[in-house]
């Protein structure tokens, strides 16, 4: 690393070296560029699937759309408000990312249900965690499928739906400075109106009759249909992603709505542990040289990876119309705080500028790159053009996530109950 000054150069982070290094191995250019672009394409090829269950009217059906990112009357939703016949679950593939799948499974408390014939019948080995959902207290038979689901080794979360419903009936109960109007229901109830006091009763309450049906250490998370940025389903994306194994992690992680910061954040350190092996894998078999440039780069695998970029982040015409639709705003008032080009914007051409932009302070990185990835030096032009393709998308990278952060203040701002 001597004569290289640290200051004008990121470091690359630890993890990313190792990657790049085992794809690289000790093989030609070619070869850890194939090798690269198999790495990624195994993220593609991972399968998640998630069991939403609980009672009839719980709001199954609602939570399935839900994490697909969909509204209840969107194409391909699954229908909300209908009762459950039959006992086969019905997969419903995320829109954007099919390798995820949510599954819709049959009402449970049925006279004829038993716990542990339940999950025989719905499949149990498909499904790589569950949902269990109920808009009251767990009932018995919720508690009895947790512990039979414990009991087979798998992981359970409980989610307790429709808490704007509670909060609206509490709401009746106050006068409108937010007084309790009758002294009878003081005993129980907070003087002054407190949404956190409600929720906390309902979170508690949940937890009590849990404890006492002798589940371990259960977890609650409280939500709203229409409200995913608010209460808990935050922290839920949070849980889920967290207690994944890191390869289904990663596959999950970006089928996720961009509800809270903290879910942008993780995507971004996500897909930042990836570019080095974008890097290579567009320098490699098909590239062509760049006109006016020293980059010899695959431009078409660029075009496609910014454009991934969009989708996850949501920059899309489509997803912020959407977006615009759901928070009741002018799609104006969003594009107004994106900064970098939306998905449809992105074109060889702007793929082109955007390298021209990185390529001087590239070229000052390849002696550093030799150091330690001497095949890259094998095909000359790659020591120049890696870390011109890394810095390009790097960037892109950091201004997508920062305007999905920007868009996101915007529509939460909008919120007047937040
Ligand atoms: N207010 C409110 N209603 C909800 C929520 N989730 C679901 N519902 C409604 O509850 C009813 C039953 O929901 P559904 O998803 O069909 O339940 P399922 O029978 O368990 O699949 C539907 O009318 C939904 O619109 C929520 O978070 N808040
Ligand atoms: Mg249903």
């Amino acid at each position: 690393m001597a004569g290289i000054d640290a200051k004008e150069l990121p470091k690359i982070p630890e993890e990313d070296v190792e990657a790049l290094k085992a794809a690289v191995g000790k093989g030609n250019l070619p070869e850890a560029a194939a090798k690269a672009k198999e790495a990624l394409e195994m993220v593609d090829k991972i399968t998640l699937n998630i069991a939403v269950t609980g009672e009839s009217g719980s709001g199954k059906s609602s939570f399935v759309n839900t994490i697909r990112g969909l509204e209840d009357d969107d194409e391909g939703a699954a229908e909300t408000g209908v009762n459950e016949t039959t006992m086969e679950p019905t997969a419903y593939p995320h829109p954007s990312y099919p390798n995820v799948t949510v599954w819709d499974l049959p009402g449970i408390g049925t006279p004829t249900f038993k716990s542990d014939k339940y999950l025989e019948q719905v499949g149990f080995s498909r499904y790589d965690f569950f949902i269990i959902i109920s808009c009251t207290r767990f009932t018995s038979h919720d508690t009895e499928l947790a512990q039979e689901i414990q009991r087979q080794g798998k992981k359970f979360y409980f989610v307790r739906s429709k808490v704007d419903q509670d909060l609206k009936n509490e709401k009746t109960l106050y006068d409108e400075k937010g007084i309790l109007k009758q002294r009878k229901a003081a005993t129980k109830r907070p003087h002054q109106y407190s949404e956190s006091a409600i929720l906390s009763a309902i979170r508690e309450n949940c937890i009590n009759g849990l404890k006492a049906a002798e589940v371990t250490s259960p977890r609650v998370f409280l939500v709203s249909r229409g409200d995913l940025g608010k209460y808990d389903y935050p922290k839920l994306q949070e849980t889920l992603v967290d207690e994944l194994p890191g390869h289904k992690r990663r596959a999950f992680l970006r089928s996720l709505s961009n509800v809270s910061k903290e879910t942008l954040e993780k995507k971004k350190e996500q897909l930042q542990t990836q570019i080095w092996l974008k890097s290579l894998v567009s320098c490699g078999v098909a590239a062509v040289p760049i006109p006016g440039l020293s980059t010899v780069c695959d431009i078409a695998i660029l075009v496609t990876s910014l454009k991934e970029y969009c989708r996850d982040f949501g920059l899309t015409e489509n997803a912020l119309a959407t977006l615009a639709r759901q928070n009741n705003k002018p799609i104006a008032e969003l594009k107004a705080v994106i900064k970098s080009p939306l998905s449809e914007e992105i074109t060889k051409d702007l793929i082109i500028k955007l390298l021209t932009k990185c390529a001087a302070g590239a070229v000052k990185y390849s002696t550093y790159l030799l150091n330690f990835i001497p095949v890259v030096g094998s095909v000359v032009s790659a020591a120049v053009s890696l870390p011109t393709t890394y810095f390009m998308l790097k960037n892109f990278l950091d201004d997508a996530a920062a305007d999905a952060v920007r868009v996101l203040e915007v529509v939460m701002k909008g919120d007047v109950s937040n």
